[in-house]
C-alpha cells in the first residue's frame, strides 16, 4: 500500500516536470532592453517599485530652470504604471525590498540641445540595502532622459503581487550612442498631420532614442506653415512642436525643399512659378525667389536652433525652365545652362542659409551633380541607392545614411529586418571616413499616410533602425532572428503606452516567438 502511493507521488511528480506549462507571457529573465547598450551587467532578482517613486537630485549640476528633468521624470513614472507587460515567473522577490526612487546627477549646467551633445549616461540599480535607489549619472540633462528611458524598459507589472517589478537587478548600464543622428522624417506636406499626431511621433521616438526629427514641412501639394516675413504662406503654427520636442531630447530639422517640390509656394506668391504652365522648379531668375528663401530662414533662426537645415535640392526638372521665354532669356544672359543654373540655385541657397548662421543638408544629387562646389559645411543626405556614402566622406564631407531600398518606410513592402541589417558604414574602413557618418535617418514620406495609419507605419520598422544606430556595431547581431523576441517585446511595449505599432509577424516576415 505504502509503496502504491509512493509510486503515485513519485509518478505525477514526473508528469509535472514533464508537462509543466511553459510560461505564456514575456521571459522576465531576459534582457528586454531596446535599443540594446553599449554595456550591460545584471542579475535576477526584483524590487518592489514604490508607490511614492521620487525623484532626488543631491550633488547635480544642473538646476533644472525649465523643468525638463522633473517632467521626464514625471512622464516615466506614468509610462512606467501604464505598462502592462505581465511576467509568468517572477516567484521569487522579497516583498521587503522596495525601490524608492531615482537619483539624478547631471554634471553639465547647461540645457542646450544641439548636434553632438553629450548623450551618454550610466545607470546603476543595487539589490540590496536599506534604502534602494536607482541611480543615473549624465553630463547632460538629455543623458538622463536616454537614462530615464532605459530604466523605464526593466519595469514591468506583475499580476501575482499586483505591483510593478524592477527585474534584471543588481543591474549596471553604461551606455552611449553609436551616432549622433538617429533620425525620422516626416512629410506634411502631402497629408496634413495634426498637431497631437506630430506630439505623438515626437513621444514614440524617445522610446527608441530616435533623436532627430526630419520635418519636410513644404512640398508642392502644401504649404502649412506659417512665415511671418511672407504672410500670405501662413497656414499653421510650429513653434509649440519645436519646443515639445527639444524638452524630450529630440532636434527638429527643418526642411525647406528647393528648387524643386515647391510648386504650392506660388499659390500665395504666383511670381515664384515661371509662368502659368511651369509652376515648378522654382523661378531661378527673379531675385524675389532668393528674397522670399532668406524671409524664410531669417523666421526660421528664430525658432529652430538645431544648426542644421535642410534645403532638399532633389529631383529637380529643369525642362520647363528652358520653355519659359524669360527664363531662358535669363539663362542666356547669364551663360548658363539649365544644369548649371540649378546649381547656382542650390548655391545661393546654401549662402543665405550659412548667412543666417546654419549648417546645411541637401539630398544627393547635389553630391552627384556638382559635389566639388558644395559648401565645405554641407552634409549630404544619401536616398537614391548605396554606394554614395563611401564617396562623400572620401570627398571630406560629411553623409546621412537614408537608401530608399533599405529605410524608407513609406515603402510599406520592406521589411524590418531589412531595416535592421541597413549598415551605415558599408565599405567605409578608414576611422576618419567612418566619423564623417553623422547617423541615418528612416523617411515616413506622406503620399501614403495620414493620422490614421502613421503609426503603424513608422513601428516597430523605425525601432529595428534605431538599434543599428544607437547600438555598437559588435553587439549588433548578425542575424535579425536573434533579436526578434526582444523586437516583439519593445512593439508590446509601444502599443500599451498607446502607440499602434504594427505586429511583426506577416506573409514573409521573420515571426514573433512570444
Ligand atoms: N518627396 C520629396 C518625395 C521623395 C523625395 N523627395 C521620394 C522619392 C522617391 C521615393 C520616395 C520619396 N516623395 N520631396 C526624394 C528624396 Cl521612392
Amino acid at each position: 500500500m505504502e509503496r502504491t502511493w509512493l509510486h503515485i507521488v513519485f509518478v505525477w511528480f514526473l508528469v509535472y516536470i514533464l508537462v509543466k506549462p511553459a510560461p505564456v507571457a514575456a521571459d522576465i529573465n531576459r534582457l528586454n532592453i531596446w535599443p540594446m547598450p553599449k554595456s550591460v551587467s545584471y542579475g535576477h532578482r526584483f524590487l518592489y517599485f514604490s508607490n511614492n517613486f521620487e525623484l532626488k537630485t543631491e550633488g547635480t549640476k544642473y538646476a533644472d530652470a525649465s523643468g525638463i528633468l522633473k517632467d521626464a521624470f514625471t512622464r516615466t513614472v506614468d509610462t512606467i504604471k501604464m505598462d502592462h507587460v505581465i511576467e509568468a515567473n517572477a516567484s521569487h522577490y522579497d516583498p521587503s525590498l522596495v525601490l524608492k526612487g531615482i537619483h539624478v546627477v547631471i554634471f553639465s549646467p547647461s540645457d542646450v540641445l544641439q548636434h553632438g551633445i553629450d548623450e551618454s549616461y550610466k545607470l546603476n540599480i543595487p539589490a540590496k540595502g536599506n534604502s534602494l535607489y536607482a541611480r543615473i549619472e549624465a553630463q547632460t540633462v538629455y543623458g538622463a532622459l536616454h537614462g530615464l528611458q532605459t530604466f523605464s524598459q526593466v519595469c514591468s507589472f506583475n499580476l501575482t503581487s499586483r505591483g510593478i517589478l524592477v527585474h534584471q537587478v543588481p543591474l549596471i548600464i553604461i551606455d552611449e550612442p553609436r551616432f549622433s543622428y538617429r533620425g525620422l522624417l516626416i512629410d506634411t506636406s502631402r497629408h496634413y498631420q495634426a498637431l497631437p499626431t506630430i506630439k505623438k511621433v515626437i513621444d514614440s521616438m524617445t522610446y527608441a532614442k530616435l533623436n532627430v526629427l526630419h520635418w519636410h514641412i513644404v512640398d508642392s501639394q502644401s504649404f502649412p506653415l506659417e512665415i511671418p516675413s511672407y504672410p500670405k504662406l501662413w497656414e499653421g503654427a510650429y513653434s509649440i512642436s519645436e519646443r515639445y520636442a527639444q524638452r524630450r531630447g529630440v532636434n527638429v530639422l527643418a526642411e525647406i525643399d528647393v528648387p524643386g517640390h515647391a510648386l504650392s509656394w506660388g499659390v500665395g506668391y504666383p511670381a515664384l512659378w515661371p509662368s502659368p504652365v511651369c509652376q515648378e522648379p522654382l523661378d531661378v531668375s527673379n531675385e524675389f525667389t532668393f528674397k522670399l528663401i532668406d524671409g524664410i530662414l531669417s523666421d526660421f533662426s528664430k525658432i529652430f536652433k538645431y544648426k542644421f537645415i535642410h534645403l532638399g535640392g532633389d529631383e529637380v526638372d529643369t525642362s520647363c525652365w528652358l520653355s519659359t521665354p524669360h527664363v531662358r532669356n535669363w539663362l542666356k544672359k547669364n551663360n548658363l545652362n539649365s544644369s548649371e543654373a540649378y546649381q547656382y540655385f542650390v548655391l545661393r541657397a546654401q549662402k543665405i542659409a550659412l548667412s543666417h548662421g546654419y549648417e546645411i543638408i541637401n539630398w544627393e544629387e547635389t553630391f552627384n551633380n556638382f559635389g566639388s562646389k558644395l559648401s565645405r559645411k554641407t552634409v549630404v543626405h544619401n536616398w537614391l541607392g548605396s554606394g554614395v556614402a563611401q564617396r562623400v566622406v572620401a570627398s571630406g564631407l560629411r553623409c546621412i545614411v537614408s537608401n530608399q531600398d533599405k529605410w524608407y518606410l513609406d515603402h510599406l513592402d520592406a521589411l524590418w529586418p531589412g531595416f535592421y541589417m541597413n549598415e551605415p558604414l558599408t565599405n567605409i574602413t578608414d576611422p576618419k571616413q567612418q566619423a564623417l557618418v553623422l547617423g541615418g535617418e528612416v523617411c515616413m514620406w506622406g503620399e501614403h499616410v495620414d493620422g490614421s495609419n502613421i503609426e503603424q507605419t513608422i513601428w516597430p520598422r523605425a525601432a529595428a533602425a534605431a538599434e543599428r544606430l544607437w547600438t555598437p556595431y559588435d553587439k549588433i547581431a548578425k542575424d535579425p532572428k536573434q533579436v526578434v523576441g526582444r523586437l516583439a517585446h519593445f512593439r508590446c511595449l509601444l502599443n500599451q503606452r498607446g502607440v499602434a505599432a504594427a505586429p511583426l509577424a506577416g506573409p514573409g516576415r521573420v515571426a514573433p516567438e512570444e
